[in-house]
C-alpha cells in the first residue's frame, strides 16, 4: 500500500491583497458521523491507498455501472462557505463529527509557468484536503490559515476539491474537551486559489524596530527557484525606496530609516501604502507604524502612557447565532466597541478572522490576540505543545504587520503548576523569538486568603514572564453579590502594568427587576458600577476587557427561558439590543479617555 504524505504546507501572507479566485459559495456536503468515507471496515484510512477506488475523497464516478457506490455529492445539499455548519442546518446545531465538503471549479492560469495554491482562512478542527483525488494534506487547529500548492494537480477542465472537516473535541487538542463556547464546525473562513509567478514574495515583516521611531525593520522572504533577487520596498508617501538582495534561502533583512513618521494611534489610525516587489512579483498593503512598550507600571503607545479601554469579543454574530466571518460582521462588532468609547479589544479565546485585525488597523482599535490554550490543556503532552506553538506561530505570521495588534496572549485561566508554567514559558519564548516588538501576556487567575477573606491575590509564576499582568475576576457573580466588590482588596506584588482581562455577570436583555435579582439588567448594571469602583482602586491599573461584548452560544448554559444555550454576560443581547450595563461602561470609558488625554 502506498502512503500518501500530502503536500507540505506553504506560508503565504497577505492573501486578501493577492490575485485570487474565491471558492466561497455553496459546497455540497455529506454528514459522515462514522467516517465511512475515510475508514474501511477494519478502520484503516482509505486515503492510504488512493488506488483502491474507495473513499469519498475520490469523488469519482465509475464508468463501470456495476461498481457499488453509496454516495453522490451531486445529489447532496449545500452549505455556504465560509460559515459554520451548526447555524446553517438545525440538525447540525449540536453536531460534532465529520462532514465532507465538495466544490467543483474550473481555473485558467494567466501564464502557464505560474504556480497555484489553495488557501483556507480556517476550518475547525481537523481538516483533510484533496484535489482531484490526491491528498494535499491534513491540518490541525480550528482558527489559523493553511495553504497547499496545487500547481501540478490542476486540470484544464473540471476540478474537484474535497474537504473533510472533523470538529470532534479531543482531550489532547488545543483547545481541549472543555470550553465555554460553541464548538462550531466547518470551513468557517474564506477559501481561495492564489496565483503567483514561479518565484514569489511569500512573507515579509515590516514594522518599527523595537524602541525606535526612526527605523523600520524586518525581513522579506521569497519562495521559488529564483531565490536570490533584488527586492524593493517602497513607501511612496515617505518617498522611501529600499533595495535588498535575498540570499540563497530567499531571505533578506530590511532596515529602512524614516524621518517624521505619522505614527499610528487610535485617534490617528494612519496607514501607509507599502509595496514589496521583485523581478517576478509585486504586492502591496496598508501598514501602520507605532511603538508599544511598558515602563514600570505604564503602557506606552508611541512613548505616551495609555489606558486600554477594552472589551472581550467572541468570534460570533449574536444576531445570527453563528461564527462571524464577513467584513460586515467585523464592522458590526467593532462599531459597537467604538460606541462604547473603547480603544481596545481582546479577541478571545482563539485567533479570530484576519479581517478583524485589518479593520482594527483602519478604525484605530488596539488588539489583544490569543491562542486556544484554555483551562486544562494536556501540559505534559509534547504533541499538544507543538500544536499550540504552531497555532501561535501561524497567528503571529498572519498578523505581524498589523499596527493594531499590540499583545500576544499565551493562554486563558490555566491552573498554576510546574508543567503548565513550563509550557507557557516556552510559548512566550517562542513568541518573543518570532516577534520582538509586541507585548506578551495571558489571562491569569486570582486566589483568596483564608485569614483575610476579602484579599484577592494575584500570584502566578508565569507573571514573571509577561509584560502586562492580566487576570480574570468574577466578584459579584461567581463570588458573592455586587456589594462584595466594595470590600475587596487586591494584592498584586508585580511592578508591571495590570489589566483585568475579564469581569462581569449575566443578564437576559429585556429582563428587569431589582439590583439583587440575578439575570436582570439591573443586577448586571449594579455589578458593573461596583466592579468599576473596586478596580479603579488598583494603582497599577492600565486597562480592562470586561466579559463580554455580546451574548454568545455556549453548550454549558442550560437555564430555561434565560440562558437556553447562551452565555448571557454580553453587554449586548442576542437581538443586538444594548443592556443597561453597556452605558455604565461607556460612561466610565469616557471619563478614562478624558483622564488620559
Ligand atoms: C471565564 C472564561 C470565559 C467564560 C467566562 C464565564 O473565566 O475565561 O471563557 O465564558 O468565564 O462566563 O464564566
Amino acid at each position: 500500500m502506498m502512503m500518501i504524505q500530502g503536500f507540505a504546507q506553504t506560508n503565504i501572507i497577505n492573501v486578501p491583497n493577492r490575485e485570487t479566485l474565491s471558492l466561497n459559495g455553496k459546497w455540497n456536503y455529506i454528514i459522515d458521523p462514522y467516517e465511512t468515507g475515510y475508514f474501511d471496515y477494519r478502520y484503516e484510512p482509505l486515503d492510504k491507498d488512493p488506488n483502491s477506488g474507495k473513499g469519498f475523497f475520490l469523488d469519482q464516478h465509475p464508468t463501470d455501472k456495476s461498481q457499488l457506490l453509496e454516495y453522490d455529492f451531486d445529489k447532496c445539499p449545500t452549505l455556504f462557505v465560509p460559515g459554520d455548519w451548526n447555524s446553517q442546518d438545525n440538525k447540525l446545531l449540536y453536531y460534532e463529527g465529520s462532514i465532507w465538503y465538495r466544490r467543483l471549479f474550473t481555473y485558467k492560469k494567466s501564464n502557464s509557468n505560474n504556480r497555484l495554491f489553495v488557501n483556507f482562512g480556517a476550518a475547525n478542527y481537523e481538516t483533510d484536503v484533496y484535489l482531484n483525488g490526491k491528498k494535499l494534506g491534513k491540518h490541525i487547529g480550528g482558527f489559523t490559515p493553511f495553504t497547499y500548492e496545487i500547481t501540478s494537480l490542476l486540470k484544464e477542465d473540471m476540478n474537484s476539491m474535497v474537504v473533510k472537516v472533523d470538529n470532534k473535541r479531543k482531550r489532547d487538542g488545543v483547545p481541549t474537551l472543555n470550553t465555554d463556547w460553541w464548538n462550531y464546525g466547518g470551513i468557517t473562513r474564506d477559501v481561495s486559489i492564489v496565483e503567483v509567478q514561479a518565484t514569489f514574495i511569500a512573507d515579509y515583516s515590516i514594522q518599527l524596530k523595537k524602541g525606535s521611531k526612526t527605523e523600520i525593520a524586518g525581513y522579506v522572504k521569497l519562495n521559488g527557484a529564483d531565490k536570490s533577487q533584488k527586492v524593493k520596498i517602497e513607501i511612496p508617501e515617505l518617498k522611501s525606496i529600499t533595495e535588498v538582495t535575498t540570499n540563497a534561502e530567499g531571505m533578506a533583512a530590511i532596515s529602512i530609516p524614516v524621518k517624521k513618521l505619522d505614527l499610528w494611534a487610535p485617534e490617528n489610525p494612519k496607514l501607509y501604502n507599502v509595496t514589496v516587489s521583485c523581478k517576478t512579483d509585486k504586492i502591496s498593503e496598508k501598514i501602520g507604524f507605532r511603538t508599544i512598550e511598558t515602563r514600570g507600571t505604564d503602557i506606552l503607545l508611541n512613548g505616551k502612557p495609555i489606558f486600554l479601554r477594552g472589551i472581550c469579543i467572541h468570534e460570533e454574530n449574536p444576531m445570527r447565532g453563528g461564527r462571524a466571518y464577513s467584513k460586515e460582521d467585523a464592522q458590526m462588532l467593532l462599531n459597537w466597541v467604538k460606541e462604547l468609547n473603547g480603544n481596545y479589544v481582546r479577541l478571545a479565546h482563539y485567533p479570530h478572522n484576519e479581517n478583524m485585525a485589518r479593520l482594527a488597523d483602519e478604525m484605530g482599535i488596539l488588539v489583544w490576540e490569543e491562542t486556544p490554550v484554555y483551562w486544562t490543556i494536556l501540559w505534559e503532552n509534547q504533541s499538544t505543545y507543538e500544536n499550540a506553538e504552531q497555532q501561535l506561530s501561524d497567528l503571529i505570521s498572519r498578523d505581524k504587520n498589523r499596527a493594531s495588534v499590540i499583545i500576544w496572549s499565551m493562554a486563558n485561566e490555566t491552573p498554576v503548576g510546574e508543567a503548565r508554567t513550563n509550557f507557557l514559558k516556552n510559548m512566550a519564548k517562542h513568541a518573543r523569538s518570532l516577534d520582538s516588538t509586541r507585548l506578551i501576556s495571558a489571562a491569569m487567575e486570582i486566589h483568596g486568603n483564608k485569614e483575610k477573606p476579602f484579599d484577592k491575590i494575584v500570584e502566578d509564576p508565569f507573571a514573571d514572564y509577561v509584560d502586562i499582568v492580566n487576570f480574570n475576576e468574577y466578584v459579584g457573580w461567581y463570588d458573592g453579590l455586587p456589594e462584595k466588590c466594595d470590600k475587596i482588596n487586591f494584592v498584586i506584588k508585580y511592578n508591571k502594568p495590570v489589566m483585568i482581562s475579564e469581569f462581569g455577570g449575566s443578564a437576559l436583555q429585556g429582563m428587569h427587576g431589582d439590583t439583587l435579582t440575578r439575570w436582570t439588567e439591573e443586577y448586571q448594571e449594579n455589578l458593573y458600577q461596583h466592579s468599576l469602583k473596586m478596580l479603579s482602586k488598583i494603582p497599577q491599573l492600565r486597562g480592562m476587557t470586561p466579559w463580554i461584548l455580546c451574548d454568545f452560544r455556549s453548550p454549558r448554559r442550560f437555564l430555561p427561558n434565560i440562558q437556553d444555550g447562551w452565555n448571557r454576560k454580553g453587554l449586548i443581547g442576542q437581538n443586538g439590543t444594548k443592556k443597561k450595563a453597556f452605558f455604565v461602561l461607556r460612561d466610565f470609558y469616557k471619563q478614562m479617555e478624558l483622564k488620559y488625554k
